[in-house]
């Protein structure tokens, strides 16, 4: 089974669409969701310093409109 893992703030912003799209397909998801002050650890993890970040089996997506995309064109 494929393994989803999407990283972002503790708020709607740029990962909602991301969220609600990964639900609408059935896609089960870890969603890691972090507060602000924890963001400079995290940040030089992320491939562009930036999130959300979407790891598939480990792989990193990055560019939230990429995504959306990805996962959009998977759910038709
Ligand atoms: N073009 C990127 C923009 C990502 C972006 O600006 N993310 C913000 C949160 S909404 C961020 O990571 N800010 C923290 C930082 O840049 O240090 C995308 O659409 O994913």
């Amino acid at each position: 089974m494929v393994n989803y893992k999407l990283t972002y703030f503790n708020v709607t912003g740029l990962a909602e669409p991301i969220r609600l799209l990964l639900h609408q397909s059935g896609i089960k998801f870890e969603d890691i969701r972090f507060d602000f002050e924890e963001w400079p650890k995290i940040k030089p993890t992320t491939p562009l310093g930036q999130v959300p970040v979407l790891e598939i089996d480990g792989k990193p997506f990055v560019q939230s409109k990429a995504i959306a995309r990805f996962i959009a064109r998977k759910n038709n």
